[in-house]
């Protein structure tokens, strides 16, 4: 578990909604804003493989083929951001998954729409938990 004292990193994605609204400069700024350090930021588009791992809890569930499609959808941008508690400071910096639930202030609450489409398009990504973080960050950034 992660406490707001440790110094930790955590992986952010910029999904494809966002790199296509032109938000990924926003939501790097919120980030620096914060006070957090970027120690990676890469732009790619996701292969299958690297969705299947990192979704792999969602496996299963109803949302999860239109979340891997949507997140083929185009690229995205993936970040590793570091500060003191940065894995719930990011998850609050994003807001809640709905992003017509998500408050005001938020990433999420600020700038996501509900597009009546089968999976939420909510802007961004954040690692859920220590283990999940580091998980994660091997994936989308072998051997950082
Ligand atoms: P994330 O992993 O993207 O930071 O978001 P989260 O923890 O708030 O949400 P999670 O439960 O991990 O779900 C991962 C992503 O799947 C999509 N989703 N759509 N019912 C739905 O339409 C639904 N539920 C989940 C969202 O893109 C969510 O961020
Ligand atoms: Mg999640």
């Amino acid at each position: 578990m992660s406490t707001p004292n440790s110094t930790e990193r955590t992986l952010v994605l910029v999904k494809p909604d966002g790199v296509r609204r032109g938000l990924v400069g926003e939501v790097l700024r919120r980030i620096e804003a914060k006070g957090y350090a970027l120690a990676a930021v890469q732009l790619l588009t996701a292969s299958d493989e690297l969705l299947a791992a990192h979704y792999a809890e969602h496996e299963g569930k109803p949302f999860y083929a239109p979340l891997v499609e949507f997140m083929k959808s185009g690229p995205v941008v993936a970040v590793v951001a570091e500060g003191q508690g940065v894995i719930p400071g990011f998850r609050s910096l994003a807001g809640a998954t709905d992003p017509t639930a998500a408050a005001p202030g938020t990433i999420r609450g600020d700038l996501g729409r509900d597009w009546g489409l089968k999976v939420q398009q909510n802007l961004v990504h954040g690692s859920d938990s220590v283990e999940s973080a580091e998980r994660e960050i091997g994936l989308w950034f072998p051997g950082l």
